[in-house]
């Protein structure tokens, strides 16, 4: 399913919640029908960015890698939120960030990690969104 949300923000704008990917037991129609899907939302000329959810608990997997590729493909700007930091122990929640920012090569400003469950990092992820969607000046 694909979840469409009209923010109110003072301007058109929509936020496209996309289903998740690579769950290993999605068949191979599964896994073509969303791949149709993020090629379709990746391919809008309006799109300002994306908001890339990964688990901070695990390891980029290769389905991850393909996913980073055709972002890097369209040069979509991309905000990778690391979810459910709650999970982790506060101590390991900076060198988590860390090793998740080499191994994907993304820059320190790209990388969010929050937790809906105890808040971190929401109000850093919504500036940074809003960021994202300002009218740039070229
Ligand atoms: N501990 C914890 N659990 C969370 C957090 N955010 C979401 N969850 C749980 O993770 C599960 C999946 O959450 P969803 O928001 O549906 O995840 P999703 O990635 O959108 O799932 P799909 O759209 O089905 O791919 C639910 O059981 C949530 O309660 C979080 O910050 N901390
Ligand atoms: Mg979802």
């Amino acid at each position: 399913m694909l979840n469409v949300y009209q923010m109110s923000l003072g301007m058109s704008l929509y936020l496209l919640d996309l289903p998740g990917y690579g769950y290993a037991r999605a068949s191979h129609a599964e896994r073509h029908a969303f791949r149709r899907l993020v090629t379709g939302a990746l391919g809008r000329p309006r799109l300002a960015g994306v908001v890339w959810l990964l688990d901070s608990r695990r390891e980029p997997s290769v389905d991850d890698r393909a996913i980073q590729e055709l972002f890097a493909g369209r040069e979509t700007p991309v905000l990778a939120a690391l979810t459910k930091s709650d999970k982790l122990p506060r101590g390991e929640r900076v060198a988590r960030e860390r090793a998740l920012r080499e191994t994907l090569t993304l820059d320190a400003d790209q990388l969010i990690v929050t937790s809906a469950r105890e808040k971190e990092g929401i109000e850093d992820l919504r500036d940074a969104i809003a960021g994202l969607v300002q009218p740039r000046t070229a």
